[in-house]
């Protein structure tokens, strides 16, 4: 088994990155600017957004973070995404999900101008990335296609079979891998809670990507031998034996499906890191623009 170090690639990919920010700056240009908007406070969100700034600071981005509280009207929020959409000094920008219940996540995406939509959720990404069209290609996807490619995973003519059809993870995987290109070629499979069979379809996974949300749900019987995992899942789960009083699992239960794969990326230091690192590259391609 061979482990798909997210956090080592990501490692590479912010090097790469620093690089041609140093290259921008050498030519009198400004750094790359991130801005994130973050609505109340959930602790999976914090942990995350603040992931995003340190690693904006090590590779020489500049980062903005807006806080709201949880109570923000629709309304308020989308005028400071406006003002985004409008600030020069703001290359790209992103609305951390989940947003509280009262606001409509549909509607805050569309109002993000798709020039700075470094998330890739607006629909005008989204539609240019299904057609294999220049577009934003959001975060996690992007990620994952990334760490298969510097793995050089074999994915033409290969069963690629997708858990989950969310419009941030599963939808937009599914379309990547089928992309008449490398990584890509793959024959994909969408399966989700409406399933049936669901066993003997991940058997047939050359290359199964869990994202699901359901910790541990992939166990070693719904695995062939040899196949390629992706866990996209990052579940806390309680654990009085830490000292934060959880533990992160994915969506496969890493000790046993390990056994079987041929690669499989780990949670932690998986597709988080790898999330977070094409987030930035995002940013590098929405700034590019401006020289
Ligand atoms: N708008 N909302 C928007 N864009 C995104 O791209 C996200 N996502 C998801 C949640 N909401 C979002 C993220 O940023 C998930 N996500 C994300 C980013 C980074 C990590 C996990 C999820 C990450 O760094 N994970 C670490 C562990 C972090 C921890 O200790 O909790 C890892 O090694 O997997």
């Amino acid at each position: 088994m061979m482990l798909l170090d997210g956090k080592e690639i990501s490692k590479q990919l912010k090097d790469e990155l620093k690089a041609e920010v140093n290259e921008m700056l050498a030519n009198g240009y400004r750094p790359p600017h991130l801005a994130v908007i973050l609505v109340g406070s959930n602790a999976a969100s914090e942990t995350y957004v603040n992931a995003k700034v340190k690693a904006c600071s090590a590779i020489g981005y500049e980062s903005s973070v807006i806080n709201f509280p949880p109570e923000i009207t629709q309304e308020m929020l989308l005028q400071a995404i406006d003002d985004l959409n409008e600030n020069e000094e703001i290359d790209g920008f992103i609305v951390q999900l989940p947003l509280p219940n009262h606001i409509d996540d549909k509607t805050v995406i569309e109002r993000v101008m798709p020039k700075k939509d470094v998330d890739g959720f607006h629909p005008i990404n989204v539609g240019k990335m299904a057609l294999g069209l220049d577009a934003f290609i959001s975060a996690t996807p992007g990620g994952i296609v990334e760490l298969l490619k510097r793995y050089e995973i074999e994915t033409e003519g290969k069963h690629c079979v997708v858990l989950g059809r969310s419009n941030i993870v599963g939808g937009p995987m599914a379309m990547l891998m089928r992309r008449n290109t490398y990584p890509g070629n793959s024959t994909v499979t969408v399966a989700h809670s409406r399933t049936k069979n669901l066993k003997q379809i991940c058997l047939q996974a050359d290359i199964l990507i869990a994202a699901i949300g359901k910790p541990e749900f992939v166990t070693e019987d719904m695995v062939k031998e040899g196949a390629v995992v992706i866990d996209v899942g990052i579940n806390r789960v309680d654990d009085p034996s830490r000292e934060k009083g959880y533990r992160l699992t994915g969506d496969v239960d890493f000790s046993n499906v390990s056994k079987k794969a041929s690669h499989i990326t780990p949670v932690p230091g998986g597709v988080g890191p790898m999330t977070i690192a094409y987030l930035l590259k995002n940013t590098m391609i929405a700034a590019r623009k401006r020289l």
